[in-house]
């Protein structure tokens, strides 16, 4: 098939996942024209002949306080869908690319072309940004036009449809992990750098927005530390990464805190992480816990949205409520501090990743694809 992805390029778990759905289809033989303002970042470590990149630049014009960055996308995929004789657009993050995509159909209606969209939902296009009523009616219009709906987990499916009107169904496809790619390596050396004394490493990735509670990362970081040495590795970007380092020196923990920003290899620092915190207020899936899970890490997050749908507790990890960083640092204790335990958690996390392989999940997608073109054919 000839498939369209419209993404946020960032490191945002939504352009992750539409990204690695990409390459996966590419490797099965579909042809993917990503459609982006700018090429998504885990596309540029490598090149695939059936992976396409089309950049949607948004003119600037002296009247524009607000360039119009939803029509310049329509275009895009009006274009697109044309010339690469797309079947079929397939967004990820409803704001704006499923009103984007709407327009884009209705576009090419009155050129006889018939282009079905699919709109999966990933999370605070639903919980935080979506629900304002700013949005809500072009949300709630855009996902009922679309030709299918699909959540990232349970959770996101009830939360849309306790908040939104939304008249059709709505299919579970959970976040995915190439099993391949996401494995614990040897990174000793890496490891002896990093905690030369053989301190636990623990380990948060996010984009550093409010949503994260980073602050919560360094307050269980700085109770486990007074019970062990340890170290902790903050790795991302975002809004709130300066206040965290405040909260580092204001709480006199930099010395055991590394932030390393935005990290491609992710799979290098989690082999040498011993238990990946994620205290979120909510996550509709959590793909960095899975990540970490997938190389043998150990979650400590909090209950918040989907988690407890990827994170057992007690056996792959531990569940805390939001906030309750005292609950988050005894649990990390119970993790690390003896090896039989900790070695028993990184196994049951590697089992329990493996269910959320790659190879599981995209036919998934490939078959929802084939229904969304045929009803839309006939
Ligand atoms: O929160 C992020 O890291 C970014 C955000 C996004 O939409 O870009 O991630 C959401 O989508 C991920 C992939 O489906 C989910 O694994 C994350 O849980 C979800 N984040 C939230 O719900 C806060």
């Amino acid at each position: 098939m000839n498939i369209g992805i419209v993404c946020y390029p960032t490191f945002g778990g939504s352009g992750v996942l539409a990204t690695e759905l990409g390459k996966a289809l590419a490797d099965k033989g579909h042809v993917i024209h990503f459609i982006t303002y700018q090429q998504p970042v885990r596309l540029s470590d490598s090149f695939h002949p059936n992976i396409f990149y089309h950049e949607v630049s948004v003119p600037t014009y002296p009247l524009f306080d607000f360039p119009p960055y939803e029509s310049a996308l329509s275009s895009t995929m009006v274009d697109v869908t044309i010339n690469q004789n797309l079947d079929l657009l397939h967004v990820h993050y409803a704001i704006p690319h499923a009103s984007a995509a709407y327009m884009a159909r209705q576009i090419l209606r009155t050129k006889g072309i018939e282009i079905p969209f699919i709109t999966t939902l990933h999370g605070t296009d639903i919980t935080l940004v979506g629900r304002d009523k700013t949005y809500e009616p072009v949300v709630t219009f855009s996902m009922n036009e679309s030709n299918a709906i699909t959540a990232v987990s349970q959770n996101l499916k009830a939360e849309t449809l306790a908040y939104f009107n939304v008249t059709q169904d709505i299919e579970v496809i959970t976040n995915f992990v190439d099993i391949k790619r996401f494995q614990l390596s040897n990174k000793d050396h890496f490891k002896k750098m990093l905690a030369p004394n053989g301190e636990k490493i623990l380990t948060h990735v996010s984009n550093f927005r409010k949503v994260k509670r980073v602050d919560d990362v360094i307050h269980i970081f700085k109770n486990v530390r007074k019970l062990t040495p340890c170290k902790l590795l903050m790795i991302g970007d975002g809004p709130e990464r300066q206040h965290a380092e405040q909260l580092c020196r204001d709480l006199g923990t930099c010395d055991d805190i590394r932030f390393l920003g935005k990290q491609e290899k992710l799979e290098e620092i989690l082999s040498i992480t011993d238990v990946f915190l994620l205290p979120s207020e909510y996550e509709s899936f959590g793909l960095a816990a899975l990540e970490a899970m997938a190389c043998q890490v150990p979650v400590v997050s909090s209950n918040g949205g989907g988690l407890a749908e990827i994170n057992e507790h007690g056996i792959t990890g531990y569940l805390a409520n939001v906030g309750d960083v005292d609950a988050m640092a005894k649990y990390v204790m119970d993790i690390i501090s003896d090896e039989e335990t900790l070695y028993k958690f990184k196994a049951n996390a590697l089992a329990h990743a493996k269910k959320y392989d790659i190879d599981n999940i995209i036919p998934l997608y490939e078959k929802l694809y084939e229904k969304v073109v045929k009803k839309s054919n006939e």
